[in-house]
């Protein structure tokens, strides 16, 4: 990237003020983030500008649909309550057309948002009153999106959720095996194999109608949300690519699988991973304590099968793509996908262990 590209996506959004400095954020997945600063009236002004991934959202301008949608309701709801806005969810950048994208002369697709004020994010943290805070703020997004119609939303990745369709692809590129490499995951397919029943079970609860669809954000890192540098207190929630309809157990479970681990969800040394009832406890408090009145008995009851099930559908992702040769996530090297599976697998056998304590804590914020 050089930094005259992102000048010319600046300057399509009418950012005013001369270009600084840049630098690429390297969390996230799927698309590519850059900070870029600008000066402005002896002041530095910070702008995430995006470049999103259309392999991966193949209608990105109905994503940013969705985005405007949303945010603009939270953005109500906040000021509802007689407090600015301004730091508690993202303000898009729009062209001089009035668009909030724009194409490049490759066809790549451009987005922006204003950096928010004395903020920071964490990619990982022990500080368990991050974890409480990190719930508090997913709680919270869930909860200003409680009356949003969900039929204005576009699906911007069918299925996304769906464990049983993530299972049965997973099983039929096995089965193809197109870049011979079926022979590296066994141990783990089989394990996914032999626990279909309870990666499944949030699924079928969906489908027999005893769990509700809500609008959720389906993509709980902790890096997605914004704390305030000075105090910790969450401000924002970020990464909206993927607000749909989904379940309260996906949403809490990401989070879990995410931010509970004692290390990254790729740490190629297996022995590091652990699900830390400690940090899974704080998240609890924070986020069930902050939607606790507007869930149903059971939604609260099978809170705790979220972190599992959202655990073995990414060993599931993360082994499609290194089965079919790499072509969702990002790289940093080679074999990173099977990394990946490794340390998800190992990760969801440990969770599997711990389904009763994981169970009796979230009973004791409800
Ligand atoms: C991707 O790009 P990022 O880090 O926000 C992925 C998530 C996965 C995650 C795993 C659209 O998210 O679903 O849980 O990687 N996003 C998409 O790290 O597939
Ligand atoms: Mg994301």
């Amino acid at each position: 990237m050089t930094h005259l590209k992102l000048k010319e996506v600046c300057e399509k959004f009418a950012v005013e003020g001369e270009f600084h400095s840049f630098e690429q954020i390297k969390s996230g997945n799927i698309n590519q983030t850059y900070l870029v600063n600008y000066i402005r009236d002896g002041i530095k002004k910070p702008y995430i500008i995006q470049q999103v991934n259309t392999y991966v959202f193949k209608n990105p301008e109905q994503v940013m649909n969705n985005i405007a949608a949303v945010t603009e309701h939270i953005r109500k709801k906040i000021k509802e309550t007689g407090i600015s806005a301004k730091r508690y969810v993202l303000h898009y950048l729009h062209t001089t057309e009035g668009k909030s994208y724009w194409y490049d002369s490759e066809n790549k697709f451009w987005r922006g948002y204003r950096f928010i004020d004395e903020s920071v994010t964490y990619d990982a943290s022990d500080d368990l009153n991050v974890m409480e805070q990190a719930g508090i703020g997913f709680g919270r997004f869930q909860k200003y999106l409680a009356d949003f119609d969900a039929s204005v939303l576009y699906e911007s990745i069918p299925d996304f959720h769906n464990t049983e369709k993530r299972f049965d692809r997973l099983f039929r590129v096995a089965s193809e095996d197109p870049m011979n490499r079926a022979k590296d995951v066994k141990k783990e397919l089989d394990y996914l194999e032999s626990h279909r029943e309870l990666s499944l079970s949030l699924c079928n609860m969906l489908k027999n109608g005893e769990l509700p669809l809500r609008v959720t954000h389906n993509d709980t890192k902790i890096n997605n949300v914004i704390f305030d540098k000075a105090t910790n207190q969450s401000l924002a929630v970020i990464d909206l690519d993927t607000v749909m309809p989904g379940l309260c157990a996906y949403d809490f479970g990401d989070a879990i699988r995410f931010g509970a681990n004692d290390t990254i969800e790729d740490d190629p040394d297996l022995s590091n991973i652990n699900l830390n009832l400690e940090k899974f406890e704080a998240y609890t408090k924070g986020f069930i304590g902050t939607i606790r009145d507007s869930l149903t008995k059971k939604e609260l009851e099978t809170m705790y099968l979220g972190a599992y099930v959202m655990t073995v559908e990414l060993v599931a992702r993360f082994m499609t793509d290194y089965l079919e040769g790499d072509v969702y996530f990002k790289l940093n090297y080679p074999e990173h996908n099977l990394i990946r599976t490794r340390a998800q697998d190992a990760l969801a056998r440990d969770m599997e262990n711990k389904l009763d304590k994981m169970s009796n804590i979230v009973s004791r914020y409800y």
